[in-house]
């Protein structure tokens, strides 16, 4: 039996490095690689699933082509036909509009390891073309921790087991992150407190020694709140803050709010205020984490300022420090990402969409209008918001291609799909945004049929484009993946991870030697910034709002997003389609006659969709709690908030109103 190093390349906290059992090309058994320091070994129920992920019946075997857009019409295509129908579109819409602006690609999350920005690296080579910026995970946060720290800053995680105690805002790691867990049984065993503030009960507040509920949107007035207290109290450590910019103007805002008003706005009562601000006043270290789930809504960058300013001012960024995220990955070269883009004789640069509101910007793109598109590692249909301007900008593109490893709801309305592989049949390299361990992804099985990596395709593609033009793309279509791996493996990053060569991470993943802490420079959340939240009376829209409940729709344990749903593994009922499953307030259901398992109607302006009922007593009474899916998706629901401007920012999912009725 062989036995090879893969890592899980989800968009999830863990990035966990496996250990697969191959014997005869087959895939037997995978387990944690326990020299991963951070994830000791271990994968979760999803990782587990891997064997009946690779060769599940349901991955798409070959490139088809679709008769019609949606008719599910599909015929089997080799992979050279493939080719020349897109490379021959590419070229005449090259010819047609003067440039390769009216070709773009919508890439994310569906695997994060760095040969995937092969994707951005073959659009880079045929020159200016149509692209994406910022995040649809934690672009709003990261603008705010940029903002207080100066940097995309985060402590290690495994520090967090020293704390005295643990504020969680907004986040749900029993869900999203279980190997943090162990760090947090840890600090809690050690006499260590935590606190859990969200406004629903999850799995995480169930094991917190204080649970806060807090009306989604408001975490800025409650920390400005707790700080106050801190600050009139006497309790905050000025040794660090006291020269920090911004440090007055804040002083001066806290004594100018009122706690009525924020135990009002919160729901947060003062008694619990108090405790908190006790809390953090008093115990060092603590260890604050602000999460993703805070920022899904209009006020999420003031959250997070504010909830930085709080563990500023109780003393506690050198010690216990503000957990978010990191951006360790920008330290690598990010060859195929930064690959140089071909020069155009007149258009400078490639035009850019904010990946938030992709499907909106791009219907209103001219001179040239966006006609071929590329979705690769993204399922929009399930997962974006919009969906009407998603209908329309499909609508009016004349070729779809989506790379993927199953036929997703987005696939079903391109024109071709492409079969990507599965991990397990490439090579990659792989950091994370939570830890800081770095590790290679061995190629382990055959492709699945005729599955190709998003590399390979990029440099066939780009092959096959050069045959019919000469010269339009400047693609290497002839290095290797452990060209690009070893490309990455730069000097600095060589010293970064105390490392030779790629070979010494076949021997195990590597922690990065340095530690960057948060003690050097700190911005204080400002009076505009709160000045916005007190003004707008937007954030209480719910009240005015004819859709009586703001729907939440966070992470769930046994998904990332819409993958993972057709695995018998971990849905049992997957032959019957997936169900939607609405939580509703038991008090709230049952004085409107909805009871337990009832099939009832969510809709609003939007849409409507179909989903059997689940009661339950901890959920606030005006929150209905959904889970994503691949297929008949909640975000059919959630439409355009606000005209996302050129920053970049996280799509404000939670801020989504709906009603619910019987059927
Ligand atoms: N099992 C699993 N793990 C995953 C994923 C997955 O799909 N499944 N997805 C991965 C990805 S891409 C991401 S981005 C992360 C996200 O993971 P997390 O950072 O944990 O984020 P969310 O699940 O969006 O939300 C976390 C919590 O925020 C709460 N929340 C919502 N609004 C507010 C608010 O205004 N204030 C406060 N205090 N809390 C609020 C929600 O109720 C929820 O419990 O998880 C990653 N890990
Ligand atoms: N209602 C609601 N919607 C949300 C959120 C929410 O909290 N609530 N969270 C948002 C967040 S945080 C995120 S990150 C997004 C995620 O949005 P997406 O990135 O669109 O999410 P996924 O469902 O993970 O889809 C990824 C797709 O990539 C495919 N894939 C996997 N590996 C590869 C590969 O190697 N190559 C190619 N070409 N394809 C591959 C998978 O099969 C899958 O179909 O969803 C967002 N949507
Ligand atoms: S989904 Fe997340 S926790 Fe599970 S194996 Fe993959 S990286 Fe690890
Ligand atoms: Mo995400």
């Amino acid at each position: 039996m062989k036995i090879t190093r893969n890592v899980c390349p989800r968009n999830c906290f863990g990035t966990c490095s496996i250990l697969s059992y191959v014997e005869d090309d087959q895939l037997l058994k995978i387990t944690g690689d326990p020299k991963h320091g951070f994830t000791g070994g271990h994968l979760c129920a999803k990782g587990y699933a891997y064997t009946q992920y690779v060769d599940n019946p349901l991955r798409l075997k070959y490139p088809m082509i679709q008769a019609s857009r949606g008719s599910g019409n599909w015929k089997r295509i080799s992979w050279d036909e493939a080719y020349t129908i897109i490379a021959e579109k590419m070229v005449e819409l090259y010819r047609r509009y003067g440039s390769n602006l009216v070709s773009g690609f919508n890439k994310f999350s569906g695997n994060l390891g760095l040969l995937h920005y092969a994707v951005e690296g073959m659009f880079n080579s045929i020159g200016p073309h149509t692209k994406t910026y910022g995040d649809l995970c934690l672009a709003t946060g990261e603008a705010a921790i940029r903002d207080a720290f100066g940097d995309f800053i985060s402590p290690i995680p495994e520090n967090m087991a020293n704390a005295k105690m643990i504020v969680i805002w907004g986040a749900n790691p029993a869900v999203t992150n279980i190997h943090q867990m162990k760090f947090i049984y840890n600090a809690r065993k050690n006499g260590g407190k935590l606190v859990v503030i969200d406004p629903i009960y999850t799995e995480t507040a169930a094991k917190a020694d204080l649970f806060v509920q807090i009306n989604p949107g408001t975490d800025a007035l409650l920390a400005l709140g707790i700080a106050e207290i801190i600050l009139e109290k006497g309790m905050a450590d000025l040794s660090f803050v006291e020269n920090q910019a911004g440090f007055r103007e804040y002083k001066e805002l806290l004594s100018n709010t009122q706690i009525s008003e924020i135990c009002k706005h919160t729901g947060v009562r003062l008694e619990v205020m108090e405790e908190l601000a006790d809390l953090y006043g008093n115990l060092k270290p603590v260890a604050t984490w602000s999460g993703f789930g805070l920022q899904r809504n209009e006020f999420g960058g003031q959250s997070i300022k504010a909830i930085s300013s709080l563990a500023a001012i109780s003393g506690n960024l050198k010690y216990g420090g503000v957990y978010y995220a990191h951006g360790d990955i920008s330290d690598f070269p990010m060859n195929l990402l930064n690959f140089p883009e071909k020069k155009h004789p007149t258009i400078k640069d490639s035009r850019r969409v904010n990946i938030s509101n992709f499907a909106g910007e791009s219907n209103r793109l001219k001179d040239p209008p966006l006609k071929l598109l590329w979705i690769a590692s993204r399922n929009p249909l399930a997962q974006d918001h919009n969906m009407k301007a998603w209908k329309e900008l499909i609508s009016s593109l004349e070729l779809i291609i989506t790379v993927d490893l199953f036929m997703t709801e987005t696939a079903k309305l391109s024109d071709i799909v492409l079969p990507a592989a599965s991990h397990f049949e490439e090579e990659d390299l792989n950091v994370s945004y939570w830890h800081h361990w770095l590790a290679v992804n061995e190629k382990t099985l055959p492709p699945f049929y005729e599955a190709k990596s998003d590399l390979k395709i990029a440099g066939e593609l780009t092959q096959r484009l050069n045959e019919i033009s000469p010269q339009f793309s400047t693609f290497p279509s002839k290095l290797e993946p452990l060209d690009w791996i070893e490309k990455e493996l730069n000097e600095k990053v060589r010293d970064l991870y105390g490392i030779k060569s790629y070979k010494d991470l076949l021997e195990g993943p590597k922690p990065r030697r340095d530690e960057r802490k948060q003690e050097g420079f700190f911005s204080f959340i400002n009076s505009n910034d709160v000045k916005r939240i007190y003004d707008d009376s937007e954030w209480r829209k719910q009240e005015k709002h004819s859709y009586p409940f703001r729907l939440l729709s966070p992470q769930s344990l046994l998904q990332i997003h819409s993958q993972f749903g057709n695995l018998p593994w971990l849905q049992p009922t997957v032959d019957e389609g997936e169900e939607t499953i609405v939580e509703i307030n038991e008090n709230i259901a049952a004085s409107s006659g909805i009871s337990n398992n009832m099939k009832v109607k969510i809709y609003n302006e939007n849409g409507s969709v179909i989903a059997k009922t689940k009661t339950n007593p901890q959920l606030p009474s005006d929150c209905l709690l959904v889970k994503q899916t691949g297929v008949n998706s909640i975000n059919q629901l959630i439409g355009i908030h606000a005209e996302m401007d050129m920053a970049p920012t996280t799509i404000y999912f939670y801020d989504s109103f709906v009603a619910i009725s019987k059927l």
